[in-house]
């Protein structure tokens, strides 16, 4: 049974540089590119993609990170795909994700962790349409 997922490669991944290596690791796994799109949120559409977080200290600084450049948002398709995704891009916090993993092998700092991945069936569902409305 497929399944899909939305992945985000955040501002710091697209200003580094990161977008092959990423796309490369997705798909060397076996997962598929459903849709993909380089665009820059605006705050309103940052706040509703991270909204379980608007009462968490840092939402403030997410939600300034995540719209101070252009990322990549993909639909990503496979079985158990979240749960795949979720193992490619490694741990929230970069210094205690494994080495071999997006984070664990770019990334230094909880708040610039270059991927974001969907974490539950539901989340999937929800920021797909936040993010490709019309496609699914
Ligand atoms: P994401 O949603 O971006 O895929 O990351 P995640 O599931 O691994 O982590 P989540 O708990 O959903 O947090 C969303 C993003 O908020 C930032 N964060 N900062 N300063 C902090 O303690 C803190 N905690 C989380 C991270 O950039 C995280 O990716
Ligand atoms: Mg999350």
């Amino acid at each position: 049974m497929s399944e899909r997922t939305l992945v985000l490669i955040k501002p710091d991944g697209v200003r580094r540089g990161l977008i092959g290596d990423v796309i490369a690791r997705i798909e060397r796994k076996g997962l598929t590119i459903a849709a993909m799109e380089l665009r820059q949120l605006d705050a309103e559409t940052a706040k509703t993609h991270y909204a379980e977080h608007s009462e968490r200290p840092f939402f403030g600084e997410l939600v300034d990170f995540i719209t101070s450049a252009p990322l990549v948002a993909l639909v990503v398709e496979g079985p158990r795909a979240i749960e795949a995704f979720r193992g490619l891009a490694g741990l929230t916090d970069p210094v205690k994700s494994a080495p071999g993993t997006i984070r664990g092998d770019h990334a230094l700092e909880i708040g610039e962790n270059v991927v974001h991945g969907s974490d539950s069936p539901e989340s999937a569902a929800r920021e797909i349409k936040i993010f490709f409305p019309d496609r699914f």
